[in-house]
């Protein structure tokens, strides 16, 4: 199997990542985006939001679970351990129901990105955020 359809998927992939445009990933990229993902309605089908749910949910379920967050949060943050990701997704899974919610999810990547209050649980998206106790 040739390598060229994911190397043109993964260039595609870094083309969207680089809201800049300048062929760098950087913090201003991640700034864009986070701004991009708080403009875009947490439930509108084809936010960002809604699009790495679909990404993250492998089973189809309409929900994530621990395994599955953590293998999608692996994916982006390389150094995330799973006691991490545990820890993170029982933050998110604001009923304790042991799945993370379409809502549950959506407000997590949203309050990541863009909540200025400490204790919001989507500050655990990425792990433990430096500011907690
Ligand atoms: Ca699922
Ligand atoms: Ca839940």
């Amino acid at each position: 199997m040739s390598d060229d359809l994911p190397i043109a998927k993964i260039d595609h992939g870094f083309d969207r990542l680089d809201a800049y445009g300048d062929k760098l990933l950087t913090e201003r990229d991640h700034v864009l985006m986070g701004h991009a993902v708080a403009r875009s309605p947490g439930h509108a089908e084809g936010s960002p939001a809604e699009a790495f749910l679909a990404v993250a949910d492998v089973d189809g379920s309409g929900t994530v679970d621990a395994g599955e967050f953590f293998v999608f949060q692996r994916g982006h943050f390389a150094g995330l351990s799973r006691d991490d990701a545990n820890e993170a997704f029982r933050r998110l899974d604001r009923d304790g129901g042991g799945r993370l919610s379409a809502a549950e999810f959506v407000s997590g990547v949203i309050e990541f990105w863009t909540s200025r209050d400490p204790e919001a649980p989507g500050n655990w998206w990425a792990g433990k955020p430096p500011f907690a106790r």
